[in-house]
């Protein structure tokens, strides 16, 4: 082992090698890993270590599920109604304000504001004519990702939500609430507000790591190929194909090969704005979290402040545009909610696969257009508010 690494961590290592039950290899690892000084001279080391601990953890997952007795359903588990946008805070008395919000949006659990909620509450909250359905979670506590006050259930809810609004109390020390936040989602393999590292790999027949640098950028890389292959291997994958598009980083290789991995968006709403020295946090917020968190809001239930336009803030956010059709003659109140950038195809396939197979044209109307009528085709593009009616042969 490299002598950048220190003592310490020299001596977590053959704690680690010398460990004997999965658990403990598991325990062990971390130790080291979090010894470990972070700069260019360990990234490898760290980068192939973090690897095996990913592997290491995915045997301990599936002895567990192996073993387990029959599934039961989870009284964190909510079954999504629209767009599910997932309300957390960190745990503290008196709460951020998760239920007030709660409430103020979707009108309810009134009775169980300022008392500590232990299991999710749910309402809807419609704008223009869509429904979102608002989950307010229980108090994210320190530990969370290792099953603390029901974390595991709670943060695997919050994996398959649309939105996570993380509900910062203006009124406390904010920085320690966002930062525990995001520690435990980071340590739940929940990446916020981040993209998907340009990678893909497919497991093959062939008994050998192959690498595809497909991009100029991508080739710029090409360099730490040995490195990649290495660190595929201590994951335990001997035979796939890997193709790169864009510059990655070695800790990128070792997310990419983490199934369990996802990718969600999230939105800092700062709480009870109407107490003193409120504006300052805010402020805090803005200059050190703009960065990971592209929209911050500031909010008072207690003044009735809340964006009017919550609704429209967060279908931008989430890249998702409304569509209208139209039906001999008569315009859906209710619009479809589509990603940015659809066709007339991915609409008529939402509304029913036969419109697709049957398809003939369609009529598109779009306000402020130069030609506010068109007759288009299936490859057409669609823009947010577009009015479209499908005739089928
Ligand atoms: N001043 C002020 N107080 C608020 C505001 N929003 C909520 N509160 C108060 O803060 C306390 C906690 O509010 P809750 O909505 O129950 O907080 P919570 O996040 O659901 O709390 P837990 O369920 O315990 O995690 C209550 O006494 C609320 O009345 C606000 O905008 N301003
Ligand atoms: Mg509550």
């Amino acid at each position: 082992m490299s002598s950048n690494i220190g003592p310490e961590a020299q001596a977590a290592y053959q704690k680690y090698l010398d460990a004997g039950s999965l658990e403990e290899k598991i325990r062990r690892l971390e130790e080291f890993l979090s010894l470990v000084p972070k700069h260019k001279a360990t990234e490898r080391i760290v980068a192939l270590n973090k690897s095996k601990l990913a592997k290491l953890k995915r045997e301990l997952e599936d002895r567990k599920r192996s073993t387990s007795a029959a599934k039961v359903v989870s009284p964190f588990s909510i079954k999504k109604e629209g767009i599910q946008i997932i309300l957390v805070s960190d745990y503290y008395n008196p709460g951020a304000g998760k239920t007030s919000i709660l409430n103020y949006l979707t009108g309810a659990a009134k009775e169980k504001i300022g008392c500590f909620t232990s299991l999710p509450e749910v309402g809807a909250y419609f704008h223009d004519n869509i429904q979102f359905q608002i989950v307010d979670m229980p108090a994210i506590m320190e530990g969370a990702s290792k099953g603390v006050g029901n974390g595991k259930e709670i943060l695997s809810q919050i994996r398959a939500s649309d939105l996570v609004c993380f509900c910062i109390d203006l009124s406390r020390d904010v920085k320690p609430q966002v930062d525990l936040l995001l520690s435990e989602f980071n340590n739940a393999s929940i990446r916020i507000n981040e993209k998907p590292p340009p990678i893909e790999i497919q497991k093959t027949g062939a008994n050998k790591v192959q690498l595809f640098f497909l991009t100029s950028e991508a080739r710029e890389q090409a360099h730490m190929a040995e490195e990649i292959k290495e660190i595929i291997r201590e994951n335990g994958i001997r035979n796939c194909i890997v193709k790169i598009h864009g510059k990655i980083s070695l800790s990128q290789i070792v997310d990419a090969l983490n199934p369990s991995l996802v990718y969600l968006k999230a939105i800092l709403l700062g709480t009870k704005g109407d107490l003193p020295h409120t504006s300052e946090s805010f402020q805090f917020l803005k200059d050190h979290y703009s960065h990971k968190f592209p929209i911050i809001l500031g909010t008072s239930i207690e003044k009735n402040m809340f964006p009017d336009n919550f609704g429209s803030i967060v279908l931008k956010f989430l890249n998702k545009i409304k569509i209208y059709t139209r039906n001999a003659g008569k315009i859906a109140e209710k619009p479809l909610v589509m990603n940015k950038n659809c066709t007339v195809k991915d609409v008529a396939l939402k509304i029913h696969k036969s419109f697709y197979e049957l398809f003939d044209h369609a009529i598109l109307i779009r306000e402020g257009a130069q030609q506010k009528k068109k007759r288009v085709g299936l490859e057409y593009r669609l823009q947010n508010n577009d009015i479209i009616e499908i005739h089928t042969i």
